[in-house]
């Protein structure tokens, strides 16, 4: 039934890694189709306007859009659930993938088109970092210190927080801020306790080896 699943997936994409997660932890088989940064192949194209991955292929269904892609896969009920029991919990899960879609990724996305210090603006690195800031500050706000980000265990919140996290994480070194995590010490708790779930530990892993690759290192 799933396997005629197909995901067109980039390793050190944020938005792929939150549909790896949720494919992971709901243990679903989903063939990868690994596409290298910056060279979305013509034929997504012919799927898609949007010329973005990740992207789903499930038989004639095509999804965009990572969010979609793992409410999709949520609503298809196959494997482990990852929608939490209940009005207010459903709607936790949803806010906080919200601010980390809008509020971190929006000023990361553009922190990382700075992250070369040759040609540095450094006016527009400082309004996107405290932009960043102001969102981790909300998101910190919203969890309640507990190991997973909504009751006690694994939803779509989780995936789309733990790739954010691990860009936050690495990103504050690159623009003279060695331990961002630190300054937020609930946050911090969190991301180091979700990975003791072992599909957010391998996606950390997956980030992990992707962007060293990236580096050269
Ligand atoms: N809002 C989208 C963002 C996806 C996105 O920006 N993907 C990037 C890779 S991280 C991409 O495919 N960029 C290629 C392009 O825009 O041409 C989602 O949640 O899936």
């Amino acid at each position: 039934m799933t396997s005629s699943m197909k995901l067109y997936n980039a390793q050190l994409s944020p938005y792929a890694a939150r549909c790896r997660l949720a494919i992971h932890a709901k243990g679903l088989d989903v063939a990868m189709i690994d596409v290298a940064p910056g060279a979305v192949p013509p034929e997504l194209d012919t799927l898609t306007p949007m010329h973005k991955v990740p992207l789903l292929v499930h038989g004639d269904v095509v999804v965009p859009e990572s969010e979609t892609i793992c409410e999709y896969l949520e609503d298809l009920n196959l494997g482990t659930s990852l929608r939490p029991e209940g009005a207010a919990h459903i709607a936790r899960m949803r806010l906080l993938a919200r601010i980390g879609d809008l509020y971190i990724m929006e000023p990361m996305g553009n922190l990382f088109g700075q992250i070369n210090p040759q040609g540095r603006d450094q006016a527009l690195v400082d309004r996107e970092m405290a932009e960043l800031l102001k969102g981790i500050g909300w998101l910190t706000h919203y969890l309640d210190g507990s190991p997973f980000a909504v009751g006690d265990r694994l939803s779509l919140a989780d995936c789309a927080l733990v790739p954010m996290l691990f860009f936050f994480d690495r990103i504050g070194p690159m623009f003279g801020e060695a331990t961002p995590l630190k300054h937020f010490p609930a946050t911090d708790a969190y991301f180091g306790s979700v990975q003791n779930h072992p599909s957010a530990a391998k996606v950390v892993a997956e980030l992990d080896a992707a962007l060293r690759r990236m580096m050269g290192s």
